[in-house]
Protein backbone atom coordinates (compact mmCIF):
# COMPACT_ATOMS: atom_id res chain seq x y z
CA UNK A 1 0.00 0.00 0.00
CA UNK A 2 1.28 3.64 -1.10
CA UNK A 3 1.07 6.65 1.47
CA UNK A 4 -0.32 8.70 -0.97
CA UNK A 5 -0.72 11.37 1.53
CA UNK A 6 2.96 11.84 2.29
CA UNK A 7 3.30 11.24 -1.26
CA UNK A 8 1.49 13.81 -2.63
CA UNK A 9 2.35 16.20 0.11
CA UNK A 10 5.18 18.31 -1.55
CA UNK A 11 2.71 18.61 -4.71
CA UNK A 12 0.38 19.78 -2.40
CA UNK A 13 2.88 22.36 -1.07
CA UNK A 14 3.98 23.55 -4.52
CA UNK A 15 0.73 24.16 -6.08
CA UNK A 16 -0.01 26.33 -2.97
CA UNK A 17 2.98 28.38 -3.34
CA UNK A 18 2.42 29.03 -6.99
CA UNK A 19 -0.66 29.87 -6.53
CA UNK A 20 -0.27 32.67 -3.91
CA UNK A 21 2.91 33.74 -6.19
CA UNK A 22 0.90 33.95 -9.52
CA UNK A 23 -1.84 35.77 -7.50
CA UNK A 24 1.18 38.65 -6.19
CA UNK A 25 1.85 39.21 -10.03
CA UNK A 26 -1.84 39.67 -10.54
CA UNK A 27 -1.93 41.72 -7.23
CA UNK A 28 1.27 44.21 -8.98
CA UNK A 29 -0.35 44.87 -11.82
CA UNK A 30 -3.50 45.73 -10.00
CA UNK A 31 -1.50 48.32 -8.03
CA UNK A 32 0.44 49.76 -10.68
CA UNK A 33 -3.38 50.25 -12.72
CA UNK A 34 -2.21 48.69 -15.49
CA UNK A 35 -3.61 45.60 -17.85
CA UNK A 36 -3.23 42.60 -15.80
CA UNK A 37 -2.24 39.46 -17.97
CA UNK A 38 -3.60 37.27 -15.28
CA UNK A 39 -7.15 36.90 -14.68
CA UNK A 40 -7.88 34.06 -12.29
CA UNK A 41 -5.33 31.36 -10.80
CA UNK A 42 -6.32 27.64 -10.26
CA UNK A 43 -4.99 24.76 -8.85
CA UNK A 44 -4.87 21.33 -8.08
CA UNK A 45 -3.35 18.20 -6.86
CA UNK A 46 -4.16 15.20 -9.01
CA UNK A 47 -6.71 13.14 -7.62
CA UNK A 48 -5.08 9.39 -6.39
CA UNK A 49 -8.09 7.83 -8.95
CA UNK A 50 -6.88 9.69 -12.21
CA UNK A 51 -3.36 9.06 -11.30
CA UNK A 52 -3.33 5.55 -11.67
CA UNK A 53 -5.46 5.50 -14.56
CA UNK A 54 -3.55 7.47 -16.25
CA UNK A 55 -0.24 5.73 -14.89
CA UNK A 56 -1.93 2.48 -16.44
CA UNK A 57 -3.13 4.50 -19.52
CA UNK A 58 0.65 5.42 -20.31
CA UNK A 59 2.37 2.51 -18.93
CA UNK A 60 4.08 4.72 -16.19
CA UNK A 61 5.30 1.80 -13.38
CA UNK A 62 4.05 3.26 -9.60
CA UNK A 63 7.35 3.80 -8.52
CA UNK A 64 8.33 6.30 -11.63
CA UNK A 65 5.45 8.46 -10.90
CA UNK A 66 7.36 11.36 -9.39
CA UNK A 67 9.79 12.13 -12.53
CA UNK A 68 7.53 11.04 -15.25
CA UNK A 69 3.69 12.26 -14.49
CA UNK A 70 4.66 15.87 -14.87
CA UNK A 71 1.27 16.99 -13.50
CA UNK A 72 0.77 15.16 -10.32
CA UNK A 73 0.75 18.92 -9.59
CA UNK A 74 -1.11 21.52 -11.79
CA UNK A 75 -1.09 25.13 -11.58
CA UNK A 76 -3.76 27.26 -14.23
CA UNK A 77 -3.33 30.77 -15.41
CA UNK A 78 -6.17 32.29 -17.03
CA UNK A 79 -5.79 35.07 -19.22
CA UNK A 80 -8.38 37.85 -20.79
CA UNK A 81 -6.37 37.96 -23.93
CA UNK A 82 -3.93 35.48 -26.32
CA UNK A 83 -1.52 38.27 -25.72
CA UNK A 84 -1.12 38.08 -21.83
CA UNK A 85 -0.30 33.99 -23.13
CA UNK A 86 2.94 35.56 -23.95
CA UNK A 87 3.60 38.44 -21.87
CA UNK A 88 2.66 35.44 -18.47
CA UNK A 89 5.35 33.00 -20.23
CA UNK A 90 7.81 36.20 -20.20
CA UNK A 91 6.98 36.89 -17.10
CA UNK A 92 7.67 32.89 -15.86
CA UNK A 93 10.93 33.28 -17.82
CA UNK A 94 11.95 36.18 -15.86
CA UNK A 95 11.86 34.08 -12.72
CA UNK A 96 14.38 32.79 -10.88
CA UNK A 97 12.60 30.72 -7.83
CA UNK A 98 11.96 27.51 -10.21
CA UNK A 99 13.54 26.09 -13.06
CA UNK A 100 11.89 25.70 -16.73
CA UNK A 101 12.02 21.94 -17.50
CA UNK A 102 9.48 21.80 -21.19
CA UNK A 103 7.15 23.98 -22.83
CA UNK A 104 4.69 22.76 -25.16
CA UNK A 105 2.40 25.25 -27.36
CA UNK A 106 -0.92 23.92 -28.00
CA UNK A 107 -1.95 27.47 -29.36
CA UNK A 108 0.51 27.78 -32.00
CA UNK A 109 0.04 23.86 -32.57
CA UNK A 110 -3.30 23.21 -31.41
CA UNK A 111 -4.19 19.69 -30.30
CA UNK A 112 -6.00 16.99 -32.70
CA UNK A 113 -8.89 17.23 -30.61
CA UNK A 114 -9.02 21.46 -30.63
CA UNK A 115 -7.43 22.10 -27.55
CA UNK A 116 -5.52 24.98 -26.64
CA UNK A 117 -3.25 25.84 -23.96
CA UNK A 118 0.50 27.03 -23.33
CA UNK A 119 1.88 24.31 -20.95
CA UNK A 120 5.07 25.09 -18.83
CA UNK A 121 6.88 22.11 -16.70
CA UNK A 122 8.40 23.56 -14.16
CA UNK A 123 11.18 21.78 -11.69
CA UNK A 124 10.18 23.52 -8.48
CA UNK A 125 11.57 23.50 -5.05
CA UNK A 126 9.92 22.76 -1.74
CA UNK A 127 11.18 22.74 1.86
CA UNK A 128 10.00 19.87 3.69
CA UNK A 129 10.82 19.06 7.49
CA UNK A 130 11.78 15.81 6.73
CA UNK A 131 14.85 15.45 3.75
CA UNK A 132 15.30 19.25 3.40
CA UNK A 133 14.70 20.68 -0.23
CA UNK A 134 12.91 18.36 -2.94
CA UNK A 135 12.38 19.79 -6.15
CA UNK A 136 9.55 18.09 -7.97
CA UNK A 137 7.65 18.95 -11.44
CA UNK A 138 5.10 21.13 -11.90
CA UNK A 139 2.42 21.96 -15.02
CA UNK A 140 1.80 25.16 -15.18
CA UNK A 141 -1.28 25.57 -18.04
CA UNK A 142 -1.81 29.12 -19.70
CA UNK A 143 -4.91 29.87 -21.61
CA UNK A 144 -7.84 32.18 -22.38
CA UNK A 145 -11.22 32.30 -20.45
CA UNK A 146 -12.15 31.03 -24.08
CA UNK A 147 -9.79 27.91 -24.68
CA UNK A 148 -10.47 27.25 -20.62
CA UNK A 149 -14.26 27.15 -21.08
CA UNK A 150 -13.90 24.82 -24.24
CA UNK A 151 -11.24 22.56 -22.17
CA UNK A 152 -13.69 22.14 -19.11
CA UNK A 153 -16.22 20.95 -20.98
CA UNK A 154 -14.68 18.88 -23.47
CA UNK A 155 -13.11 17.74 -20.61
CA UNK A 156 -16.59 16.89 -18.92
CA UNK A 157 -17.86 15.38 -22.45
CA UNK A 158 -14.46 12.67 -22.11
CA UNK A 159 -15.28 11.92 -18.66
CA UNK A 160 -19.02 11.26 -19.70
CA UNK A 161 -18.29 9.04 -22.57
CA UNK A 162 -14.83 7.09 -20.62
CA UNK A 163 -12.63 9.02 -23.51
CA UNK A 164 -14.74 7.71 -26.30
CA UNK A 165 -16.50 10.76 -27.79
CA UNK A 166 -18.13 10.08 -30.61
CA UNK A 167 -16.76 11.00 -34.27
CA UNK A 168 -19.89 13.34 -35.18
CA UNK A 169 -19.37 14.95 -31.30
CA UNK A 170 -15.77 15.13 -31.60
CA UNK A 171 -16.22 16.62 -35.09
CA UNK A 172 -18.94 19.28 -33.54
CA UNK A 173 -16.08 19.99 -30.63
CA UNK A 174 -13.58 21.08 -33.37
CA UNK A 175 -15.40 23.06 -34.74
CA UNK A 176 -16.44 24.58 -31.24
CA UNK A 177 -12.59 24.95 -30.49
CA UNK A 178 -11.92 27.41 -34.04
CA UNK A 179 -15.47 29.44 -32.76
CA UNK A 180 -13.55 30.14 -29.43
CA UNK A 181 -10.56 30.85 -31.21
CA UNK A 182 -12.08 33.13 -33.43
CA UNK A 183 -13.98 34.97 -30.52
CA UNK A 184 -10.70 35.24 -28.60
CA UNK A 185 -9.39 36.71 -31.59
CA UNK A 186 -12.56 39.33 -32.38
CA UNK A 187 -12.06 40.29 -28.57
CA UNK A 188 -8.19 40.95 -28.75
CA UNK A 189 -9.26 43.15 -31.91
CA UNK A 190 -11.72 45.27 -30.27
CA UNK A 191 -9.70 45.94 -27.44
CA UNK A 192 -6.42 47.26 -30.16
CA UNK A 193 -8.97 49.29 -31.57
CA UNK A 194 -10.34 51.05 -28.23
CA UNK A 195 -6.75 51.06 -26.92
CA UNK A 196 -6.14 53.01 -30.25
CA UNK A 197 -9.73 55.47 -30.25
CA UNK A 198 -8.50 56.11 -26.41
CA UNK A 199 -4.41 57.33 -27.75
CA UNK A 200 -6.26 59.04 -30.60
CA UNK A 201 -8.17 60.99 -27.84
CA UNK A 202 -5.47 61.55 -24.93
CA UNK A 203 -3.37 62.92 -27.66
CA UNK A 204 -6.51 65.79 -28.92
CA UNK A 205 -6.93 66.40 -25.29
CA UNK A 206 -3.01 66.87 -25.02
CA UNK A 207 -3.16 69.48 -27.86
CA UNK A 208 -6.55 71.21 -27.16
CA UNK A 209 -4.73 72.17 -23.13
CA UNK A 210 -1.76 73.02 -24.79
CA UNK A 211 -3.06 75.16 -26.96
P1 LIG B 1 -10.12 35.60 -6.11
O1 LIG B 1 -9.77 36.81 -5.33
O2 LIG B 1 -11.52 35.60 -6.64
O3 LIG B 1 -9.09 35.25 -7.15
P2 LIG B 1 -7.94 27.44 -2.11
O4 LIG B 1 -9.36 27.23 -1.69
O5 LIG B 1 -7.26 28.58 -1.42
O6 LIG B 1 -7.13 26.20 -2.19
P3 LIG B 1 -8.82 28.85 -4.40
O7 LIG B 1 -7.88 29.68 -5.17
O8 LIG B 1 -9.85 29.51 -3.60
O9 LIG B 1 -7.96 27.85 -3.59
O10 LIG B 1 -9.58 27.82 -5.31
P4 LIG B 1 -9.32 27.28 -6.75
O11 LIG B 1 -10.45 26.35 -7.01
O12 LIG B 1 -7.96 26.78 -6.95
O13 LIG B 1 -9.47 28.59 -7.61
C1 LIG B 1 -10.64 29.21 -7.70
C2 LIG B 1 -10.33 30.66 -7.85
O14 LIG B 1 -10.57 31.00 -9.22
C3 LIG B 1 -11.29 31.48 -7.02
O15 LIG B 1 -10.69 32.69 -6.68
C4 LIG B 1 -12.40 31.78 -8.01
O16 LIG B 1 -13.08 32.96 -7.69
C5 LIG B 1 -11.61 31.95 -9.29
N1 LIG B 1 -12.43 31.70 -10.47
C6 LIG B 1 -12.97 30.54 -10.89
N2 LIG B 1 -13.64 30.70 -12.03
C7 LIG B 1 -13.51 32.01 -12.35
C8 LIG B 1 -13.95 32.80 -13.44
O17 LIG B 1 -14.62 32.33 -14.37
N3 LIG B 1 -13.59 34.13 -13.43
C9 LIG B 1 -12.82 34.64 -12.44
N4 LIG B 1 -12.48 35.94 -12.51
N5 LIG B 1 -12.41 33.94 -11.40
C10 LIG B 1 -12.74 32.63 -11.35
P5 LIG B 1 -10.09 32.94 -5.23
O18 LIG B 1 -8.71 32.39 -5.25
O19 LIG B 1 -11.00 32.38 -4.19
O20 LIG B 1 -10.03 34.46 -5.07
P1 LIG C 1 -6.58 16.37 -15.82
O1 LIG C 1 -6.14 16.60 -14.46
O2 LIG C 1 -7.73 15.45 -15.91
O3 LIG C 1 -6.72 17.62 -16.62
P2 LIG C 1 -1.69 13.33 -22.32
O4 LIG C 1 -2.11 13.25 -20.90
O5 LIG C 1 -1.20 12.07 -22.90
O6 LIG C 1 -2.79 13.98 -23.18
P3 LIG C 1 0.78 14.70 -21.65
O7 LIG C 1 1.95 14.48 -22.53
O8 LIG C 1 0.79 14.09 -20.30
O9 LIG C 1 -0.52 14.33 -22.48
O10 LIG C 1 0.66 16.23 -21.45
P4 LIG C 1 -0.12 17.36 -22.15
O11 LIG C 1 -0.92 16.89 -23.31
O12 LIG C 1 0.83 18.47 -22.39
O13 LIG C 1 -1.06 17.81 -21.00
C1 LIG C 1 -2.00 16.98 -20.45
C2 LIG C 1 -3.04 17.85 -19.80
O14 LIG C 1 -3.42 18.90 -20.71
C3 LIG C 1 -4.31 17.08 -19.55
O15 LIG C 1 -4.23 16.53 -18.29
C4 LIG C 1 -5.38 18.13 -19.65
O16 LIG C 1 -5.45 18.91 -18.47
C5 LIG C 1 -4.83 19.01 -20.75
N1 LIG C 1 -5.26 18.52 -22.06
C6 LIG C 1 -4.47 18.01 -23.04
N2 LIG C 1 -5.19 17.70 -24.12
C7 LIG C 1 -6.47 18.02 -23.86
C8 LIG C 1 -7.69 17.93 -24.61
O17 LIG C 1 -7.75 17.50 -25.75
N3 LIG C 1 -8.81 18.38 -23.97
C9 LIG C 1 -8.81 18.88 -22.70
N4 LIG C 1 -9.95 19.28 -22.19
N5 LIG C 1 -7.66 18.95 -21.98
C10 LIG C 1 -6.52 18.54 -22.54
P5 LIG C 1 -5.00 15.20 -17.89
O18 LIG C 1 -4.04 14.09 -17.74
O19 LIG C 1 -6.16 15.00 -18.78
O20 LIG C 1 -5.40 15.55 -16.44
Amino acid sequence: MKDWDAMLAPYKQAVDELKIKLKGIREQYQLSSKHTPIEFVTGRVKPVSSILEKAKRKNIPVDKLEEEMQDLAGVRVMCQFVGDIDTVVELIHARTDFEIVEERDYIKHKKKSGYRSYHIVLRYPVQMIEGGEKRILVELQIRTLAMNFWATIEHSLQYKYSGKIPEKIEERLQRAAEAAFRLDEEMSQIRGEVQEAQKIISRKQQSLRKN
